[in-house]
């Protein structure tokens, strides 16, 4: 039930005493997130973009911050939830919300995005979910370092990847999501187990109560609903990591099928940039036109975005945002008024630290990852 279609049934009962007895408590009323403004990419399991025009600020809220779900959201009950920790440990561990609140909390803010992101640009056509532009956001996440349960835990040096799972299960008989990784950036300071998003308790499409964050790494890392984390000598053998986020060693020719010998997995995301603002195929006056959107480079930092106005012949730099973080998106803002009426193709090219920038066309590949080019939004600019 939406929180406000309960507090007005709650509103509507008698006043008493025994109407507080029917309050949620302040975390499950929380958990409760409206995504109406989002695009429906499939209803259950839950698969929703942020159209790019919402995206305006360096936080993305949790009511518009997109939704990828393989399988049907699952219920969870707060107090019946814990988290196993086992496998290659001292000792095994199985942790409430509380115990972990009771750890040191730390904030990260990291921007998320689909390793599918922009599929639907690949030519030919590739099957998935048919993401364009939005399954990406930004969030302040909450919790504790992942390290520091480990060390808890009392991790094995014969340790070499974590395998996660969530509460989810693989509808019909397809098989569970487990993710494999690797232990060097699991023991990463900046690895975390998050239980809030933007300072609320993570929503239930969001991984309520647990999820991992595995900051600049493509989005399939970051575990929601987490239950158990073993600890294991060797990767996971399931398909969601032996098939399943892998990208062709070598540069494929469109179509071809890929054996997974032939595959890598991915981890962090390229650089990138995406023009929030003006939409695409927008009309406006021939007045001063606010180019906008955000850059980010998994786990680098952007160093700038140029901005072309005339189909990518000349460039020129915009100003990067003031807010920023190690993992997070940097916002950009170039200010134009076109010479005349006309219709313009705009573009943006981030460019990172270590000097990679967008390509004109990404490389096709079998599942349609990280589609990365050039942003481009076509302007038709008024008499
Ligand atoms: N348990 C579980 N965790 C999951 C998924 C899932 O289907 N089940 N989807 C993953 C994928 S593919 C992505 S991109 C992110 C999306 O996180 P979000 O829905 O909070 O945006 O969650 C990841 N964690
Ligand atoms: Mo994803």
């Amino acid at each position: 039930m939406h929180r406000r279609a309960f507090l007005h049934t709650v509103g509507r009962l008698a006043p008493g005493a025994a109407t507080v007895a029917l309050l949620p408590s302040a975390a499950a009323a929380q958990q409760v997130v409206s995504k109406a403004r989002l695009i429906v990419r499939s209803p259950r399991p839950e698969d929703l973009e942020t159209p790019v025009r919402l995206l305006t600020t360096w936080i993305t809220p949790n009511d518009l911050f997109y939704v990828r779900s393989h399988f049907y959201t699952p219920s969870i009950e707060e107090r019946a939830w814990t988290l196993r920790v086992d496998g290659e440990v001292g000792s095994a561990l199985q942790l409430t919300l509380a115990d972990l609140r009771a750890l040191p909390a730390t904030t990260q803010v990291v921007t998320l995005e689909c390793a599918g992101n922009g599929r639907a640009f690949f030519d030919p056509p590739v099957a998935g979910v048919q993401w364009e532009k939005g399954a990406v956001g930004t969030a302040a996440w909450t919790g504790v370092r992942l390290t520091d349960v480990l060390r808890k835990a009392d991790v094995r040096p014969s340790a070499r990847y974590l395998w996660l799972d969530g509460a989810d299960r693989g509808v019909g008989r397809a098989p569970d999501f487990i993710r494999s990784l690797p232990i060097e950036k699991a023991m990463d300071p900046d690895t975390l187990l998050a239980y809030e998003m933007n300072g609320q308790p993570l929503p239930l499409p969001h991984g309520f109560p647990l999820r991992a964050i595995v900051p600049g790494w493509e989005g399939a890392y970051s575990i929601k609903w987490l239950t158990h984390i073993q600890a294991s000598t060797r990767d996971h053998d399931g398909p969601f990591v032996q098939a399943g986020y892998r990208y062709p060693r070598r540069p494929v020719s469109p179509g071809t099928l890929v054996p997974a010998s032939e595959t890598v997995p991915l981890r962090a995301m390229p650089v990138k940039s995406l023009i929030t603002a003006p939409v695409d195929n927008a009309a406006v006056a021939p007045d001063a036109i606010r180019v906008a959107g955000f850059a980010w480079a998994g786990d680098t930092e952007i160093s700038r975005v140029d901005v072309s106005i005339d189909a990518g012949r000349t460039w020129m730099e915009a100003q990067l945002g003031r807010d920023r973080a190690r993992y997070a998106w940097r916002q950009f803002e170039y200010l134009w008024r076109p010479p005349d009426a006309g219709s313009y193709l705009v573009m943006s090219r981030a460019t990172d630290r270590r000097g990679r920038t967008q390509p004109i066309v990404s490389e096709w590949n079998p599942a349609g990852y990280v589609w990365n080019a050039i942003d481009q939004v076509r302007i038709n600019v008024g008499a």
